[in-house]
């Protein structure tokens, strides 16, 4: 197939599904176009069967805010005109499904171009809420040919408070437990290392982390790292002074290979206030490394409380840290989740077994469209 791929280009569990799934769509033969603003931070700039498009948008005095969404659907239609894509998968609502729907539009006399759309959390659960956003996003999604969301609670929330009625396919996200796996370094001797990994924006919670630290080093030796960047680095920089831990947190910023991270911590904090799925905690859990996460939205799809991780309550920092300190004083705890988490990731979340649901999605889209069209 021929597939455009949309999404937003920077660090965020959504950019980072769409770029790992046009890599592992091109690795099985097909032609994957991205088509974005920037060029997607994990894609390879060589790679074969991808090719990315640039949306350029031209500024000019009369507006106010530059119109992304209108240069985006021109090149979309462009794009899929010269190339022949069969259709569009465009990843986050707001405002790729628009500019799909214009681009599908645009083409209707010439060429057919249905397009998925994948939910991915923010989407419906803040920004698609806003009073200025929910007319269009639930207009967005009832009007894609094919709608997917990355986990059954996502899928229910959104049918809530959208009303949105036609079927939509529930897809996990998936993790290449090939790329991520529990190669520990030879650094024995250093101190038990806790990890988070977002966008530091305020619904990760990440200033939580300072706090588990905190009630973890009074019990047991241990340090942070921060991994990612976004507003509450500020606010997780003093509360760390405040609380008298910032000599044990370590600051690493943006980081392009996680992979290569994540096999040097012992356990994955994930403190979110909402969470469609957790991508983060399942990357964790390929490298086995237990995370210790919040039991909210999609979060319990993924972890078995536990057995392969650890569920605790938004804000209860103090059990969270319980839980931290056993998985670092009992050695056996430890390696039994690890063990657990690295199993789950590769019989229910490998790369091989998620893929080809979009594939066979795919084929049901384009079968539907056609039909509804008469071709
Ligand atoms: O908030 C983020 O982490 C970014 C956000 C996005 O859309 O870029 O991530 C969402 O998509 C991920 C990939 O599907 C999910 O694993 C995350 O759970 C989800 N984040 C939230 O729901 C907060």
């Amino acid at each position: 197939m021929k597939i455009g791929i949309t999404c937003y280009p920077t660090y965020g569990g959504s950019g980072i599904v769409a770029t790992e799934l046009g890599l592992e769509l091109a690795l099985r033969g097909h032609e994957i176009h991205f088509i974005s603003y920037a060029h997607p931070i994990r894609l390879p700039v060589e790679s074969e069967h991808i090719h990315f498009h640039e949306v350029e948008v031209t500024n000019y005095p009369l507006f106010a805010y530059p119109p992304y969404c209108l240069a985006l659907a021109g090149r979309m239609a462009e794009v899929a005109e010269r190339y022949g894509l069969d259709l569009l998968h465009v990843h986050y609502a707001l405002p790729h499904a628009v500019s799909a729907l214009l681009a599908r539009q645009m083409l209707a006399p010439r060429l057919q171009l249905p397009f998925v759309t994948t939910l991915h959390g923010t989407d419906i659960t803040l920004v698609g809420q806003e009073p200025s956003y929910y007319a269009i996003t639930k207009y967005s999604i009832d009007a894609s040919d094919g709608v997917t969301t990355v986990s059954q609670y996502l899928n229910d929330r959104t049918r809530e408070v959208f009303g949105v009625e036609k079927p939509m396919r529930t897809i996990h996200n998936f993790v290449n437990c090939e790329l991520y796996q529990p190669r520990r370094p030879d650094d024995t001797g250093r101190r038990p290392r806790l990890m988070h990994i977002s966008n530091f924006r305020p619904v990760k919670r990440p200033t939580d982390c300072i706090r588990v630290l905190k009630s973890v080093v009074e019990r047991v030796d241990a340090e942070l790292w921060m991994v990612g960047d976004g507003p509450e680095r500020g606010p997780c920089e003093r509360l760390a002074r405040e609380l008298g831990v910032s000599d044990r947190v370590e600051f690493c910023g943006k980081q392009d290979h996680v992979e290569r991270l994540l096999p040097r911590a012992d356990v994955l904090l994930l403190p979110s206030e909402h969470e469609a799925f957790g991508l983060a905690a399942l990357e964790a859990m390929a490298c086995g490394v237990p995370p210790v996460a919040t039991r909210v939205g999609g979060v319990a799809e993924l972890i078995d409380d536990g057995v392969d991780g650890f569920l605790e309550a938004v804000g209860d920092t103090g059990a969270q840290a319980e839980r931290v300190v056993e998985l670092l004083s009992d050695p056996v705890l430890h390696g039994r989740v690890s063990r657990a988490a690295r199993l789950a990731a590769e019989t229910r979340f490998d790369s091989r077994r998620i893929i080809p649901q979009y594939e066979q999605y795919y084929e049901e889209v384009l079968g539907n469209f056609s039909a509804s069209a008469g071709v």
